[in-house]
């Protein structure tokens, strides 16, 4: 086979204008604009109001390419366009060639007749999308049912383009994957379908193959798999129809694990299709050898819901991603990378490509296989009512289902197929009164527990299918119970509900929850000057999507802390929120192990700088949750669950094997002194919670808000984990000035940084101006008279002098006012 890229320099222009701009593919329309400067960043301030009109518009691209008579010498040439978004005619010379209708959908047209040797000239005109949906929709009988989330369900393309409660409305538009010519004479392959077939300890790995021919003649088909050791298994088999398999065993796999429970090797799968010495096609592919199953039985509190790998209950440890920019062509490797590494340092398992965005690049699968994120993977449908009793719409959802289930089923990194987001909690709670949607209820019933598992099951029986998140897999009843499949708790957040409620619950698998937070002070500059720095200013409303949040913030934070003393302390003030809330709710989770199989928290990431559920910021900043991720997701982990007075102190463990260390646990006043004190030796069983002590105190009323319990977790001479509950809400705490302390020392590249207080420093936070690095540890507690240690890479260039210098250190008693009053 010979290939053409069409990728790179373009040129594009508003449909009927004449001024041709330079554009890039992939791409699109946004980005193009800004790369030429005629749009102002939309990311900035409000300037996405200002580019409403581009989803409005019609633009075309096009590019001259070259055709080689070596090229035109072969008997097909067809045109490959993986990703077209969205509604889009594509000419050649002139001649149309298809059109395309769905973003996720890979097109492929046979051009050879149109093309001649020499200079030729490709065309991709789109129709805008938000005029193509509104058409659409105003034909519909029944409309989408939650009017906060941006209404693209008549079009297959990411919902969340047209706007989320975290997202801006930017519709891209634009050739947004690779689009080449691909010429052949004799045969390809259509498809392969690798399956591993685990028994006895070997691992038969198959491809069944499928071939498009144009020319009669046996083919052969080889199969070569390299392993981690650099041994090469090799097999083949001749091919006289169009169909046929090709296998290796594996006699010793080395088995790909989840992160946290193993390591990820990978096989490397060249699979080749030969017509005599010639080589017609070549695919390859990187394995995992693993077995993954959902396992629902039933137990004492229902039917569980609990990821196997290996034989192994995985508790699943992870959370939500969405689309990690608003322009996905942007997204770089390094970009990518550098996400996946930061959930890899929360000990983060599972992410699940959430149903609003799109199904993710062969990048992002990538690094899941190579980091041991398992996916739960949904289809793209999100809050909302899709036409589905519209058999055109069905065709088009058809080849995306079949063009996405195989390009995603070998992946070591899959875990579940899920029909869609929130749609059957949806019809249980919003919609069901409306009498116009009986039908569109009906369909949607059709869909998800008919037709798309009828479609999933023949093109991957090896994978688990889940009707929606959340569901109880009994169509629109007790789709968010406690006894059965998934659920989201969103009362905290929406219901306005105190940390507290998540101790109410106990899902089988939690797959949503979540608080915001404003994202960090350096983000926020990014889009608000200082004269918005304020939390009810026109911008920080505006980069602020979800209702009234920036309220639901102020309020939740009032019950926790005192009033912030100027914005930059409530932006500290929302980060430490956010973060005790979600990891109050994790630590009851994993503490109910043996009932609860997995928390994923709403959200990873966010795909422009705004207030919003992520842990991690538009710049891939940690927030003060994403290193409570970090404590919260340990494979040891600590926690105190504090109940009135009574303190129990419990270690919950995802090793594999035994583990024992030891507690030690005081119960001190804030400025050190300890008031009682104990020892206990903690041996925390194997993938199990453990309770290691549990002392009621009756801390006396007027004590209760200068004392605090600390525990601290140790192995051998390390600290394991550090943690400090207090008998009031830390508002009421009578905290005084820390006098923090940090001791600063270079360690080959890196900084170590002794950090002490006179008395408790609560939610300690390291800085550096001028210097975005992130610490071995973050917003912790320093006890009053100790010391914590922390690490973080020396940045760049900088010296320990300079790094002394630019260091900032706060905590929570640096973010209200104290007055203080001079005697005279
Ligand atoms: C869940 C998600 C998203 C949304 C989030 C926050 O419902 O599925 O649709 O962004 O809550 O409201």
């Amino acid at each position: 086979m010979k290939t053409l890229s069409l990728t790179g320099a373009w040129e594009f222009r508003q449909a009927g204008t004449t001024e041709w701009v330079k554009g890039h593919v992939p791409g699109g329309v946004h980005s193009d604009l800004l790369a030429a400067g005629k749009i102002a960043d939309p990311f900035v301030a409000d300037n996405e109001s200002r580019v409403q009109w581009i989803g409005k518009t019609d633009w075309e691209y096009r590019r001259v390419f070259q055709v080689s008579p070596d090229l035109m010498g072969e008997a097909t040439v067809f045109l490959n366009c993986d990703g077209l978004d969205t509604i889009a005619e594509v000419s050649v010379n002139g001649q149309k060639v298809g059109s395309a209708q769905n973003m996720f959908v890979t097109y492929r047209w046979e051009i050879k007749r149109l093309l001649k040797v020499g200079s030729n000239e490709i065309s991709v005109a789109f129709k805008a999308p938000v005029t193509y949906q509104a058409e659409r929709e105003a034909s519909r009988k029944a409309r989408g049912l939650n009017p906060t989330v941006g209404d693209g369900t008549n079009i297959r393309k990411a919902p969340c383009h047209f706007g989320w409660d975290w997202g801006p409305k930017l519709p891209v538009i634009g050739i947004w994957k690779d689009i080449r010519l691909e010429a052949c004479s004799t045969g390809r392959f259509s498809d392969i379908h690798l399956r591993q077939a685990h028994d006895n300890g070997k691992v038969n790995l198959s491809a069944g193959i499928s071939l498009e021919k144009w020319a009669k003649g046996d083919l052969t088909c080889k199969i070569a798999v390299t392993g981690p050791d650099g041994k090469t298994l090799r097999s083949e088999t001749r091919l006289a129809g169009e169909a046929g398999s090709v296998a290796v065993t594996v006699a010793d796999p080395l088995l790909w694990w989840p992160n946290g429970y193993g390591k990820q090797p990978l096989y490397e799968v060249a699979i080749t299709l030969w017509a005599g010495e010639r080589v017609l096609d070549s695919k390859s592919y990187k394995v995992g050898l693993r077995t993954i199953e959902l396992r629902r039985q039933p137990d004492e509190w229902g039917e569980s819901f609990t990821f196997v790998v290996n034989g192994l209950p995985i508790f699943a440890k992870g959370s939500d991603w969405i689309p990690a920019d608003s322009f996905p062509t942007r997204i770089t490797h390094a970009y990518l990378d550098g996400l996946f590494r930061s959930a890899v340092a929360t000990h983060q398992n599972m992410l699940r490509v959430w149903g609003g965005g799109f199904f993710e690049t062969e990048d992002f699968y990538d690094l899941c296989d190579a980091y041991g994120i398992l996916v739960w993977q949904d289809f793209v449908f999100a809050c909302s009512v899709y036409p589905l009793d519209d058999e055109d719409f069905l065709a088009n959802l058809h080849q995306e289902v079949i063009d996405n289930v195989r390009r995603l089923r070998h992946r070591a990194s899959l875990a579940l197929w899920c029909g869609n987001n929130e749609m059957e909690q949806g019809w249980e709670g919003w919609g069901s009164s409306r009498p116009e949607l009986a039908e569109l209820k009906k369909a949607d019933e059709r869909y998800f527990y008919h037709t798309l598992p009828e479609w999933v099951r023949p093109l991957d029986p090896d994978h688990a299918y889940w009707p929606s998140s959340p569901s109880s897999n009994t169509p629109f009843k007790d789709t968010n119970g406690q006894s059965k499949g998934d659920a989201h708790y969103w009362d905290v957040w929406h219901g306005r509900k105190p940390f507290t409620a998540y101790r109410a619950q106990f899902p089988r698998f939690m797959s949503e929850f979540g608080f915001q937070s404003l994202p960090p002070f350096e983000t926020v500059k990014t889009y608000a000057g200082p004269q918005d720095w304020n939390m009810t200013s026109y911008i920080m409303e505006y980069h602020q999507r979800s209702g009234s949040g920036n309220g639901l913030m102020i309020g939740q934070m009032t019950d926790t802390f005192r009033m912030p003393k100027d914005f930059e302390s409530l932006v500290y003030l929302s980060m430490m929120l956010q973060a005790e809330g979600i990891r109050y709710g994790v630590e009851h989770w994993r503490r109910n192990m043996d009932r609860i199989s997995g928390t994923l928290y709403w959200q990873l990431n966010d795909c422009w700088p705004v207030a919003s559920w992520a842990s991690l910021d538009y710049f891939g900043r940690w927030k003060a949750l994403h290193y409570a991720a970090k404590r919260f997701y340990a494979p040891v982990m600590l926690s105190i669950l504090d109940e009135g007075m009574r303190m129990s102190v419990h270690v919950t463990s995802d090793l594999t094997e035994d583990w024992e260390g030891t507690l030690t646990w005081q119960l001190m006043t804030l400025g050190g002194k300890t008031l009682k004190s104990g020892e206990e030796t903690v041996k925390a069983k194997a993938l199990a919670n453990t309770q290691v002590c549990s002392n009621d105190f009756e801390v006396p009323e007027e004590q209760r808000r200068e004392v605090v319990f600390v525990a601290e977790l140790r192995h051998g001479d390390d600290t394991v984990a550090l943690n400090v509950a207090a008998f009031a809400p830390n508002k009421h705490l009578t905290l005084v000035d820390p006098q923090i302390l940090v001791d600063l020392y270079q360690e080959g590249n890196n900084l170590r940084l002794d950090v002490s207080a006179h008395s408790l420093a609560r939610f300690v936070e390291l800085g550096f101006t001028g210097a975005d690095v992130v610490f071995s540890d973050n917003y912790f507690d320093v006890p009053g008279g100790w010391t914590v240690s922390v690490t973080c890479p020396l940045p760049e260039g900088w010296t320990l002098e300079r790094a002394r210098k630019g260091l900032k250190v706060k905590s929570l008693y640096d973010s209200f006012y104290v007055i203080k009053l001079h005697s005279a």
